[in-house]
């Protein structure tokens, strides 16, 4: 008799049973994630393409941010766009690539959601073939907003009900939450489908790893260069152990491997982006990767509070990011709470 081989589950199988199981999310949520999801195949397979598909280098044109977009940004962009317009599930969507949140045509339905993303993260990497990924964020759209600017996308990321991250790596994956837990789906490119492939993904509160921009370091405020050179210090230092540095430039690829074997994420405010208030943007890269982390059991603060509980003041507002293994970012959160007491 042979044992009936459990049949891979798939994305849409997974938000099926979180649907019918647990109530956990409704048809349009549902709808939501797996357009999405479709729409972050479609950009695997233009990345995918490399030199052969033509979308390499620049676009020649900036984004809001005053980045030089790549070509993938763009493509990206409007893949996400032409996705979700359609759907009759979003009252509006926003982009890292543009100024403005992107009304609904009036000639499709609106619903209850809004979709806030970076639609290609770590693109300077794209033209060196290094990982990179899409991240999103999904809000509700205040009651009662039926043409929502961008002031119905600032609430803080404690309201968020659902946030994921495609990263285009040796693999491709998706990893979501829906506020119950962290799960992830691998790419089956035969099949065409994302396939649960881990299940409540935990960041283990201590870690040996560490990913930040060193070369910034003479730039950093007191607290943060005493954290950093505790870590230097290793086991001849107040820590007593070694520590090990991983930065790809990434933000996708640097928190995916700390969802999967721990490790900590630091993007200070330094001398040279002070008056910006960061490097990282809230709504659509911050608030996104703090919800999963939160989710997968570590811990996410802009240094000296949680990221989640920061009331958004624009639609692309930069703020510190500290994030990852729990004890840690305790720490270091702690090292800038007294200095900033002091
Ligand atoms: P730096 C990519 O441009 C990004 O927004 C994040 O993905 C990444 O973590 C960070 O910037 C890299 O910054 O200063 O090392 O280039």
């Amino acid at each position: 008799m042979h044992s009936r081989t459990v049949a891979p589950i798939s994305l849409s199988r997974f938000l099926i049973e979180e649907q019918r199981e647990k109530h956990h999310i409704n048809a349009d949520l549902r709808l939501l994630i797996e357009v999405v999801a479709r729409a972050c195949k479609a950009i695997s397979i233009a990345v995918g393409k490399g030199a052969l598909g033509g979308v390499l280098g620049s676009a020649g044109t900036e984004n809001v941010q005053g980045e030089v977009q790549k070509k993938l940004d763009v493509l990206s962009n409007e893949i996400l766009l032409e996705a979700n317009e359609w759907g009759g599930h979003l009252a509006a969507l926003a982009s890292e690539e543009m100024d403005a949140p992107h009304p609904i045509p009036h000639r499709y339905p609106k619903g209850e959601y809004l979709l806030v993303f970076d639609p290609l993260d770590g693109s300077s990497n794209i033209d060196v073939n290094v990982s990179v990924g899409t991240i999103f964020s999904v809000l509700r759209c205040p009651a009662g907003v039926r043409e929502p600017d961008a002031g119905a996308f600032l609430q803080p990321g404690s309201q968020q009900v659902a946030a994921g991250y495609a990263v285009y790596g040796p693999s491709t994956m998706l990893v979501l939450t829906l506020g119950d837990g962290v799960q992830a789906f691998t790419l089956d490119r035969e099949l065409g489908s994302f396939v649960l492939t881990a299940r409540d993904l935990r960041i283990p509160e201590d870690t040996r790893e560490f990913a930040i921009n060193l070369s910034n370091l003479r730039h950093w405020q007191a607290p943060m260069r005493r954290y950093i050179e505790e870590l230097l210090a290793g086991k001849s230092g107040p820590r007593g152990v070694d520590f090990n540095l991983r930065w790809v430039a990434s933000m996708v690829a640097d928190v995916h491997r700390i969802l999967c074997r721990g490790g900590i994420f630091i993007y200070p405010l330094d001398a040279k982006i002070k008056d910006r208030g960061g490097k990282l943007r809230l709504l659509y890269e911050a608030n996104p990767m703090a919800f999963i982390v939160e989710q997968a059991g570590g811990m996410a603060t802009d240094g000296l509070g949680r990221i989640l509980d920061l009331v958004p003041q624009s639609l692309h507002q930069r703020v510190p990011v500290f994030l990852g293994s729990k004890n840690e970012i305790a720490r270091v959160t702690q090292y800038h709470r007294e200095a900033a007491a002091a």
